[in-house]
């Protein structure tokens, strides 16, 4: 078998369902070529191959590269003020109500630049690929007019080029309302659906179309009209949906056939079931309940009874989730939501995949994925969910490229071998 690359001395989580706890090869080995993964499997099955390359791992767990399926990565400014007021008791929605929250970082994304914008964001990127992250999500919703969108997802997009990682966009127009917009909110609904919405999938700036559906943001009629859009131009959709109230959130995602509903702490049992039908994702967001300090947790047990897929992500955003670790996202899914270690790192990886439409390519290392992986200084792969913002990561690959250093220290000196 030809291959550029074959990776070994290593313990394989494969993530596939089905099989062994987190899909686990013991000792294994992978056959890599032109970004894929052409063989994966125990060292002792190897077929005859003529790999050019070969990296060993002294008994390392690899792992999926982690994906980050819901961020909001590129904005200007930041919010600590208002944490600061949050922390004396004001409230998220009460900010917003007072024209604070998501407008304030509106009227700062506005005013910056895309060579500033992307400067912020490769930062808070820097994070999310120390931690693992290969592939994740960014949305738009901090422009609110068309340059502004275009803007922010021109900046998404570049980050896809540029930043080391895959990147997935989301046109998520319909966040809040603009202030320019206050007095008349449906010529703002208009403007998003009819107009900033085609241009910006014209330019090919969009991979999916999201909403914020709460009583302070957008109903679900409003959504509605934005998610016919989505369907006619052949776009999927997700949604934020229930994280302050039961807006029936999860019943509309799943009657869009939506590739995710995301937070849904406050969904009720018919909207579950109803995205179990259509396969619809449930993306768990713990940093935003983390800093919200809220206290209504997702309805976990419902999902795992219903069968609806669980997905994590940071959230990154400079109001509710001012978070850049996948590894703190995972812990904080098992501590306060009671996940598993195993669901959390699927959650990270083979349902976070499919939240973002991208199950054929990323998400578990299956022979004709690509080669995303990383590579971890662990002895068990429940340490990914238990450690709280250590460094934990060893290496990563984007497409059969290594990405992350070897950073030696802190790893080399530690003989992960049979333990
Ligand atoms: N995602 C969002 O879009 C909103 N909450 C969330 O978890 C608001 C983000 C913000 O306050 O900027
Ligand atoms: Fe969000």
């Amino acid at each position: 078998m030809e291959a550029d690359l074959l990776i070994t001395d290593c313990k394989l989580a494969t993530m596939i369902e089905g099989g062994a706890a987190y899909g686990a090869i013991e000792d294994g080995a992978l056959l890599i070529k032109g970004g894929r993964i052409v063989w994966v499997g125990a060292r002792a099955d190897l077929p005859a191959h003529t790999a050019t390359n070969t990296d060993k791992f002294d008994g390392r767990w690899v792992t999926p590269g982690l994906i980050d399926c819901h961020t909001h990565l590129v904005f200007g400014g930041d919010r600590s003020g208002e944490f600061e007021q949050r922390l004396e008791g004001v409230s998220y929605e009460e900010i917003a109500r007072s024209g604070g929250g998501i407008v304030s970082s509106v009227r700062a994304t506005r005013e910056e630049t895309e060579e500033q914008l992307f400067a912020s964001a490769l930062k808070r990127l820097q994070g999310l690929k120390d931690t693992g992250v290969t592939t994740v999500e960014i949305k738009s919703g901090y422009g609110l007019d068309l340059d502004s969108e275009l803007k922010m997802l021109r900046v998404a997009r570049r980050i896809g080029r540029e930043g080391g990682v895959r990147a997935r966009t989301s046109y998520l127009g319909l966040h809040a309302l603009p202030p320019e917009h206050k007095a008349d909110r449906a010529a703002y609904v208009d403007k998003a659906v009819d107009e900033i919405l085609p241009a910006a999938h014209s330019e090919g700036l969009v991979d999916a179309v999201d909403a914020y559906c709460e009583p302070i943001a957008f109903s679900v009629d409003e959504v509605s009209r934005l998610f016919d859009k989505a369907k006619a131009l052949r776009l999927p959709v997700k949604l934020h949906a229930d994280q302050l109230s039961d807006s029936d959130g999860a019943a509309l995602a799943a009657r869009y056939g939506a590739l995710s509903a995301d937070h849904i702490e406050y969904s009720n049992e018919a909207g579950i079931a109803a995205m179990a039908k259509v396969g619809s994702v449930g993306v768990l967001l713990p940093g935003a309940f983390l800093m919200l300090r809220e206290t209504k947790a997702p309805p976990v047990d419902l999902m795992r009874r219903y069968g609806v897929p669980m997905a994590l992500a940071t959230d990154c955003n400079p109001g509710t989730s001012p978070v850049a670790s996948m590894t703190a996202t995972m812990n904080l899914a098992c501590v306060q939501f009671r996940l598993t270690p195993e669901e959390a790192l699927t959650g990270a990886t083979r349902n976070a995949a499919r939240a973002l439409g991208m199950q054929d390519d990323v998400g578990t290392i299956e022979e004709g994925k690509l080669a995303d992986l990383a590579v971890w200084d662990i002895r068990r792969p429940a340490e990914l969910s238990y450690w709280l913002g250590a460094p934990l990561l060893h290496a990563t690959y984007v497409n059969g490229t290594r990405r992350q250093p070897d950073w030696g220290a802190g790893g080399a000196d530690i003989d992960f071998q049979g333990r």
